[in-house]
């Protein structure tokens, strides 16, 4: 599997666009989390989120009101209690359809006001960065479970949300194929951690 993150890794190094799946674990090592957090995603892209342990959603937000479901928002994946060491995940798909920033949180008791949300091409500069994004939903303070009634079946159609969503589906893969990318993106994660130790 890491093989595999390497070779796509390799492939976008070439500049090589086209889209792609990008893997998001939600809820590694027990924490309220998604991994990694901040996406840069092309048209078409494919983001997979695998629910790996702990009771999450993928919700969408807008940047300005975090933390509560956009009313014309598509991507609402349900609550989906996982539990990797039983064998039991989860996964579902958002297709991002342009290039506008997309923010994500959990909607399960107060995770998003702990910092649990997500941005897709969030502009790295300026005053919609992630960081502020992920510091509006802490300032939100009150828990705002989500009410939604959007299933997840949405069908793809663009509005003005830039992603669509398609059906939860139960995993197929075998605990120790999704332990790998879990592994595999912890490796990426201690490398990061790493990285920024070094540039702080
Ligand atoms: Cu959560």
């Amino acid at each position: 599997m890491f093989s595999c993150l390497l070779a796509a890794t390799a492939l976008v190094a070439a500049s090589v666009v086209s889209a792609e799946t990008q893997q998001i674990v939600v809820g590694m090592n027990m924490t309220r989390s998604y991994t990694p957090n901040t996406i840069t995603a092309n048209v078409g892209d494919v983001l997979n989120f695998t629910f790996v342990a702990g009771n999450h959603s993928v919700s969408q937000s807008s940047f300005s009101n975090p933390c509560k479901d956009l009313s014309n928002g598509t991507v609402f994946s349900g609550y989906m209690p996982a539990n990797i060491t039983a064998g039991k995940t989860s996964s579902y798909q958002v297709t991002i359809n342009d290039t506008n920033p997309v923010w994500i949180y959990c909607a399960q008791g107060n995770h998003c006001q702990l910092g649990m949300v997500l941005s897709v091409n969030a502009p790295t500069s300026g005053n919609m960065t992630f960081s502020a994004f992920q510091g509006a939903a802490n300032a939100t303070g009150a828990n705002t479970t989500s009410t939604s009634s959007m299933s997840a079946s949405g069908t793809g159609g663009a509005g003005a949300s830039g992603a669509s969503a398609s059906a939860a589906t139960s995993s197929k893969a075998s605990a120790a194929d999704v332990r790998s990318v879990v592994s595999a993106f912890g490796f990426i994660g201690t490398v990061l951690t790493a990285a920024f130790a070094v540039m702080l």
